[in-house]
């Protein structure tokens, strides 16, 4: 394991740790249950129970970022990106607050957030896997990728403080991974992460198909440099099932989504973040016509445009108040959301289709039965040709497009 130049969190010392954060030791005062519970990929998470100054119950998770990639350690990887992360909670919260868990503490010098406990929410992508509906949670996540992209645009901000908050917020090494993992090492022979077999001989051959089609890889080319150059709002750069939680409606709260994870974060491109989105939901669905689960594959189906029609509603709400009225015209917006829509079908494409070839593989497809994963594989990557390449897919309406992506699962 690599030496680490800061304390890295245990069970045993976030209690002295908590008491040590007068903004932390201020929300609870008596722990009575410290739980680790991170899955991801990359950080430490700690679950924090206890009691307030009241007797009332209290809560609040800690996440402290590493100086490698978990999940692959001998990957250095900046521990800033727990900086990033704060960074887009402060602001998405200042935007959406009701859509991402409220932040409570950021410790620079350990690379430490504290944010609120959603204990009593679940990971979407797990609630998906076991066939759970939440028919607010697309609507929920289309209203908060608006809201946080058009008040950190330079449609929703002035001039110089959009350009100071996009300068405050380059994010490098994360940026670096995403471009990796979605954009190159898929398509790059000899490339860590390209190995078409990794997944089993029955699906290596249509996996070899896909990433040697000179057409995909221009294609993929093109969605790489969006990526990499249209520097449109403060998006959450990593808007996958696994970075949401929901939580059903009870007799006593509404439904709730709400996003989190956002170390990602950067200037993207705004149709980035919708496309990841689209993506998990076209891999569960893949997961639901593997089972022949007709009633959630169609509900499934049904979620990207909720999502789309969602963004689109609240970017126009949000539109009058722009800056610049008389030069942000309404052909400037129109402009704006098909351009929104087409990066979004490339980066659907590229994120589903490096979730079945590369080497960060998904529950939705990695629990299904061996037949039905390479089936499942399959048709992801024939629904992926669909959205790069074909001219059909570029002018359909959102609804018609998960239709013919379906046709195809
Ligand atoms: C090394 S990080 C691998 C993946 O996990 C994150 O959630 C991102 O999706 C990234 O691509
Ligand atoms: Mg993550």
């Amino acid at each position: 394991m690599p030496d680490i130049a800061y304390d890295v969190l245990t069970v045993e010392a976030v209690p002295d740790y908590i008491r040590s954060r007068p903004a932390l030791a201020a929300r609870i005062e008596q722990i009575t249950d410290v739980r680790e519970v991170g899955d991801g990929n990359l950080n430490l998470v700690f679950v924090v129970s206890g009691k307030d100054g009241t007797s009332a119950p209290a809560g609040l998770v800690l996440k402290q970022s590493l100086p490698y990639v978990r999940a692959d350690p001998s990957w250095p990887m900046a521990p800033e990106r727990n900086h990033a992360e704060a960074r887009a909670l402060r602001v998405h919260g200042s935007l959406a607050a009701d859509l991402v868990p409220a932040l409570y503490d950021a410790d620079p010098d350990r690379f430490v957030l504290a944010v609120e406990d959603l204990s009593d929410h679940r990971v979407w992508r797990a609630a998906l896997v076991d066939g759970e509906r939440h028919d607010e949670a697309a609507a929920a996540l289309g209203r908060y990728v608006a809201r946080t992209a058009f008040g950190t645009s330079a449609f929703g901000l002035a001039s110089e403080p959009q350009k100071r908050l996009l300068a405050a917020t380059v994010n490098p090494a994360l940026c670096q991974i995403t471009e990796l993992l979605l954009f190159t090492a898929p398509y790059t022979p000899g490339a860590p992460g390209h190995d078409p077999v990794a997944r089993g001989t029955d699906l290596a051959a249509a996996i070899t198909a896909y990433v040697t089609d000179p057409d995909v890889v221009t294609a993929i080319g093109a969605a790489k440099w969006a990526f990499m150059t249209r520097a449109e709002a403060l998006i959450h750069g990593d808007l996958h099932t696994g970075s949401v939680m929901v939580r059903p409606a009870t007799a006593k709260a509404e439904e709730s989504t709400r996003a989190f994870d956002s170390e990602f974060a950067f200037y993207g491109p705004v149709g980035f973040d919708l496309g990841v989105l689209w993506a998990n939901l076209l891999l569960a669905a893949a997961r639901s016509a593997a089972l022949g689960d007709t009633d959630n594959l169609r509900w499934r189906l049904a979620q990207p445009a909720a999502a789309w029609n969602a963004f689109t509603e609240t970017f126009r709400a949000l539109w009058p108040g722009r800056v610049a009225p008389a030069t942000f015209t309404e052909g400037v917006l129109e402009g704006f959301l098909d351009q929104v829509r087409r990066d979004a079908l490339a980066a659907a494409a590229a994120e589903a289709a490096r979730r079945v070839v590369g080497p960060y593989p998904v529950a939705d497809l990695e629990t299904l039965p061996r037949p039905e994963r390479a089936q499942a594989g399959r048709a992801v990557l024939a629904a992926c040709r669909y959205l790069l390449l074909d001219p059909g897919a570029a002018r359909a309406p959102v609804e018609t497009l998960f239709d013919r992506v379906g046709d195809r699962l």
